[in-house]
């Protein structure tokens, strides 16, 4: 650390850094003072933008000294530290988050008032930074709170991508994307450090030569670039803690221009730099299907390699003895995209710290463990072998030695069993050579763990069988969690006064608490507060959809969500036959459409760009739902909405309100969900099958307060190992047939057959995930919720024992599993 050489010798230079005053007075000043020095505006003059800037910079200014403090301790300190690796961080709007963790809402709202401003709508100006796609980053982010708030020392390392996940519209229908400059307006919860600046190198080719007697290897790279940190806070709740989270950017080494340069070709050149610059440029906007692309290998290994050489450089006090790094790190690899960490470990310690291969190997593996985040065979990652050699040789021969020693070790304890060998190689055969990333992960990562029970074991019994025989005690649960403070405190102030009310403010930090919800439910008095609440917040959420240019929502309607992306294995088309099955009978004279529970479906779903059946499922959802909406047959009973462009802050709104949660992937597909927690612990009510993280919210709330359908994964086996024949469901079952002939009809296009004829084959004669044989029973389930809800006493005593019951699914809770079973670290003072 460069800044601890400088002896500064003036008294205020070393006076311990102070936080401005704690009050209305000291937080105004602060203010104006940032607007003035820092936005260069007066108050009068300052429009919103300059109001939200200086309003975030006031805030850093009160955590400030905490940071300070929090990373010096990091290097004195003889604790571990976490850094958790991911290519995503869905992190969300700061601003809330950060008043609230550091006590100053209150404080901060009295002070805008009294300046004259409209806090609201300096809210409204934040632009979230999209860094991830869905589940697995926003996980990243839930985490990274948690742990601050737990007081782990912790480093979130990632990407700053300077456009996030894109921004969502719609024409016709279909989905629009356009670039999310996320940036544009500043960025002023982080700080750049390019004097900080790691230099990651690519391509070139491996040499032997000799050491003093030893032979080794060394990589001479073709070309680098500058990996810069950006530096973030990341409070905890009220505790005065600050971690960091640390994304990198590329920008173009010195050395890459001169070479240009150098030839006379400045047009040259500075093609070039963008060249370097394109490896941090935008997210991958794929969820669950990894396209293999070069520039996301050159994003991985970008990141990992600056990190783990950033941990080693600046966070580790100097001359460390590298032996004893697991005693202070543990690399958490989020998926695989971090793991080409592991060759990279490995070449730092033996080419260039020139450890001896056995004992390099031996850190090595115990500073690993890996979570794995999905089921589906197309989601796990793999590098071709020709590209993952021209863009990382040594890496690729350090790939090739693990591996060797590996399958010796699979002889040893199983003999000679080829077929095991091939099975379990890290290099896969066929289609083409390929280095198989998840099998690399576990072979050396010191714990491998899925992120809910269902998923843990299946990840035992199918996807890493046979790793799973040879290493029985590697493998291990951690069922994920999502951060209360964020998704109840933040998003839900009304029902958070009621419970701080009933059981004091404690449970924000200690979510079982909620538990003590449960003697309430049988209250008539606290019921009714309750449902008062919920209508509320879905007032609110009628207010943030019209000013989005959506239909507001009607009063009695029960508000039925399906949020998150749109894949067919979550079976968004499952809920459109739902729909348009209801709108056939009501239109048919089938129902009685006095009798219908009056519902608004609620999407909200981004498409990976080049995932055309998804992208075809989106204009189907808007198509009906202009349809249904507008025919007067239905008398506003239905409703269907799709505000675009979902995300963490539309999401914060959408939660609060919702009465029931769709959760209807088919069984052995999602490996756990947290939307699903994020609603159970809203107070809506599940409908879902026994897959991912379902299970154990429906364990925890009881049946009697979860909507189960469909078949079990068990089931589903056997239903593909019979022979799966949607188009026999189709023949058999009326309704099915009916709704799925509507659609044919072109009923929802106009009368033209052709828009939605690929997505009707596709259900008959393909349909991968089943959505027609768990047809009947889905529906059977919603005539239970319809019957539910008419008996409005016992839903809301229900909703409030789905609050109570979800203090498990906690990130705090998450966070002290994977320290208990995996990290091994500690909290610190
Ligand atoms: C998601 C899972 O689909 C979801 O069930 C889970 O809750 C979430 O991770 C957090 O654990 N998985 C992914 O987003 C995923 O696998 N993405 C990578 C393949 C790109």
């Amino acid at each position: 650390d460069k800044s601890s050489e400088l002896r500064p010798t003036h008294p205020l230079a070393v006076a311990p850094v102070v936080a401005p005053a704690a009050s209305v007075d000291g937080f105004t000043k602060q203010f104006l003072q940032n607007l003035n020095f820092d936005q260069g505006v007066t108050l009068s003059t300052s429009d919103v933008n300059d109001q939200y800037l200086a309003l975030a910079y006031t805030v850093r200014d009160y955590l400030m000294a905490r940071w300070f403090d929090d990373r010096a301790k990091q290097k004195t300190q003889q604790a571990k530290t976490v850094c958790y690796l991911s290519a995503e961080y869905l992190l969300g709007r700061q601003l809330d988050n950060n008043l609230l963790a550091a006590r100053l809402t209150d404080i901060a709202t009295e002070a805008l008032a009294q300046c004259g401003i409209d806090f609201d709508a300096v809210r409204a100006v934040e632009i979230e930074p999209g860094l991830g796609n869905g589940g697995l980053g926003r996980l990243a982010a839930c985490f990274i709170d948690s742990l601050a708030t737990m007081s782990v020392p912790t480093i979130g390392y990632g990407i700053r991508y300077e456009y996030g996940i894109f921004r969502q519209s719609f024409a016709d229908g279909q989905q629009i994307e356009q670039p999310d400059a996320w940036t544009r307006m500043g960025s002023p919860w982080d700080f750049a450090h390019p004097e900080a600046a790691q230099t990651i190198s690519f391509a070139g080719h491996t040499e032997t030569y000799d050491d003093e007697g030893v032979t080794r290897s060394r990589w001479i790279p073709e070309w680098n670039v500058l990996a810069v940190p950006y530096n973030m806070m990341v409070p905890g709740y009220h505790n005065g803690r600050v971690n960091t989270l640390r994304l990198w950017r590329a920008v173009a080494t010195n050395a890459f221009d001169l070479h240009t340069f150098n030839s006379g070709d400045y047009v040259e050149s500075v093609r070039a730099q963008t060249f370097a610059e394109n490896i941090s440029k935008v997210l991958y906007p794929e969820d669950s299907t990894p396209q293999g692309k070069e520039l996301r290998l050159q994003q991985q290994y970008f990141f990992v390699a600056a990190s783990i050489a950033d941990f080693i450089e600046n966070v580790l006090p100097d001359d460390f003895d590298l032996e004893k790094l697991p005693e202070r790190v543990i690399f958490q690899l989020n998926d695989t995209h971090p793991v080409i960490g592991v060759p990279e470990l490995m070449r730092v310690l033996v080419d260039e710290k020139k450890l001896e291969w056995d004992a390099a190997w031996a850190i090595t593996q115990k500073c690993f463990a890996y979570t794995c985040h999905t089921l589906l065979p197309e989601a796990l990652e793999v590098w071709p072998v020709d590209l993952l050699g021209r863009l990382l040789p040594r890496h690729l021969e350090i790939i090739y030695r693990i591996n060797d020693d590996f399958l010796l070790e699979v002889r040893e304890r199983f003999g000679d069993d080829e077929m095991l060998i091939r099975n379990m190689s890290i290099i896969g055969e066929h289609p083409s050579r390929s280095v198989r990333m998840a099998y690399l992960a576990t072979v050396a990562g010191s714990k491998v763990n899925g992120v809910a029970e269902l998923h843990s074991q299946l990840l035992r019994d199918n996807v890493l069988k046979d790793f799973a025989q040879m290493w029985p005690d590697k493998f291990t649960n951690v069922t994920n969690g999502v951060t209360p403070r964020r998704f109840l405190r933040l998003a839900n102030p009304e029902l958070s006064a009621l419970i701080t009310e009933a059981l004091g403010a404690g449970w924000t930090v200690d979510l079982e608490r909620l538990r003590g919800l449960e003697a309430l439910a049988d209250d008539a008095d606290f019921r009714e507060r309750f449902a008062a609440v919920k209508a509320s917040n879905k007032r609110r959420l009628s207010r943030v959809l019209e000013a989005r240019g959506e239909a507001p929502l009607d009063d009695g309607h029960l508000l039925d969500v399906m949020i998150k992306r749109l894949h067919e294995y979550k079976r968004q088309t499952l809920k459109v036959l739902h729909i348009v099955s209801t709108y056939e009978g009501i239109v048919s004279g089938r129902l009685d459409v006095d009798a219908v529970q009056p519902r608004t479906f609620l999407f909200g779903a981004k498409a990976a760009p080049g995932y055309g059946m998804a992208k075809r499922i989106i204009h189907l959802i808007n198509a009906v739902g202009d349809v249904v909406s507008a025919d007067e047959r239905v008398q506003g009973k239905l409703k269907v909405l799709y505000p675009a462009n979902y995300n963490v802050t539309l999401a914060e709104s959408i939660i609060p309100a919702a009465d029931l949660s769709e959760q209807i992937s088919l069984a052995g597909k999602e490996a756990s969900g947290t939307g699903n927690m994020k609603l159970a612990l809203n107070g809506a009510l599940t409908i879902g099958t026994d897959d991912g993280a379902n299970v154990e919210i429906r364990k925890l709330v009881g049946d009697d307060n979860f909507f189960l359908f469909g078949m079990s994964e068990p089931e589903v086996e056997a239903l593909w190992a019979e022979g799966y024949r949607p188009a026999d469901f189709y023949q058999e079952d009326g309704e099915l047939r009916r709704a799925i002939d509507l659609i044919a009809s072109g009923a929802f296009s106009d009368g033209d057959r052709s828009v939605f004829e690929p997505l009707v084959s596709n259900l008959l004669y393909d349909d991968r995930f089943m959505a027609l044989a768990d047809f009947r029973s889905y529906l059977d389930a919603q005539d239970r919720v319809d019957a539910a809800y008419a008996d409005q006493d016992a839903w809301v005593r229900s909703a409030i024992l789905n609050v109570a019951r979800s203090g498990y699914f906690s990130s705090d809770r998450a966070m002290r599993d994977y320290l208990d079973r995996i990290w091994h670290a500690t909290p610190i003072s």
